[in-house]
């Protein structure tokens, strides 16, 4: 959906603009169980939309994010409600109506929808009348930066800093501190670029990746413990249950970097964290470097990247925990 249809990267902020001018109410928004790419993202559209003399609205889930306060501005936020519109809609970092949760409902019935993304198309692709979608880039911030590299420097360095600082942190997240397998030479030249706007690394690395309180790491250790290996000790399973919650008195959406701890494990193929929500209902997070756990994630309606995704089951622990370890013990066979 990138050349075939005609969408030019060189005329993308044109096109949205010419898409928002006729719009009374417009609203941006993101994938289900946001996160530091697509929310972050959403803010920087957002302030470049405000300067432009549009307003948006970001509409979320409710979810908390505080985790981003630092960015030091007050994005103009409210949550979902059932029956709540948009003359146009712009979604970032997602392009399938499965990752849209209730907020399908928001997109479907707009007049007008833009896209704009990273991933590989998954199922139920969402109807945009624009669509920018280009797996090259590291995170849909790096892609934004893109669009808007030309007009920046008609912001005043005060902006240029809040836009820079916010791409930084969806690099940040995305690449995880520069570490993912997406790390190459693009991303470190954008990251120059941000730090000449005025982001500040170590600043930006302290608040966004270790700003945890001793809460959040006893739910970490606590989380740790629960480690076991599987199928010649390729396979890694770890999880958080409701009493973990309870006893550290941490929200765990709140803190979803707990695969980040166990990547550095020797000789893995794969890693899955099984994080319970509810009673019963557990949200994974798939990561292989080798397998495409996007497959396996997209069986259960999820979805994200081949390497790195993310679904939610309801059940017993332990059978959601067998029905994962024949799909990836399939997947590992197929290879
Ligand atoms: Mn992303």
């Amino acid at each position: 959906m990138t050349d075939e249809d005609n969408v030019n990267i060189q005329t993308l902020a044109k096109d949205i603009w010419e898409l928002a001018r006729p719009a009374t109410t417009i609203a941006i928004t993101t994938h289900i169980e946001s996160d530091g790419d697509g929310m972050v993202a959403a803010f920087a559209l957002q302030h470049l939309m405000q300067l432009e003399g549009f307003e948006a609205t970001i509409v979320t889930d409710d979810e908390d994010l505080s985790l981003y306060s630092f960015l030091g501005h007050e994005p103009s936020v409210i949550g979902y409600k059932a029956g709540a519109t948009a003359d146009l809609v712009i979604v970032l970092d997602c392009n399938s109506y499965d990752r849209l949760g209730q907020r399908a409902e928001l997109v479907s019935s707009a007049a007008k929808v833009v896209v704009i993304d990273h991933h590989v198309i998954e199922h139920n692709p969402i109807k945009a009348d624009l669509a920018y979608i280009d797996t090259k880039y590291a995170s849909v911030g790096a892609l934004l930066y893109a669009v808007f590299e030309s007009q920046l420097q008609a912001l005043s360095l005060e902006e240029q800093s809040y836009f820079a600082e916010c791409v930084y942190v969806t690099l940040l997240n995305d690449t995880n501190n520069f570490t993912n397998a997406n790390t190459d030479a693009g991303v470190f030249e954008l990251a120059a670029k941000l730090v000449k706007h005025g982001a500040k690394p170590y600043q930006l690395y302290m608040a966004y990746m270790q700003n945890n309180s001793a809460g959040e790491m006893r739910y970490i250790g606590g989380t740790l413990a629960t480690i076991e290996l599987h199928h010649n000790e390729e396979i890694l399973f770890m999880h958080s249950d409701l009493a973990l919650k309870e006893s550290c008195k941490v929200d765990p959406a709140l803190f979803r970097k707990a695969t980040r701890y166990v990547q550095g494990v020797r000789g893995l193929k794969a890693l899955v964290y099984f994080r319970e929500d509810e009673p019963g209902l557990w949200k994974l997070s798939l990561r292989s470097l080798t397998l495409n756990v996007q497959e396996i994630a997209s069986r259960y309606g999820g979805g994200g990247h081949r390497q790195a995704s993310g679904c939610t089951m309801q059940g017993s622990l332990s059978e959601i925990k067998k029905r994962i370890l024949d799909d990836l013990k399939q997947a590992m066979k197929a290879q």
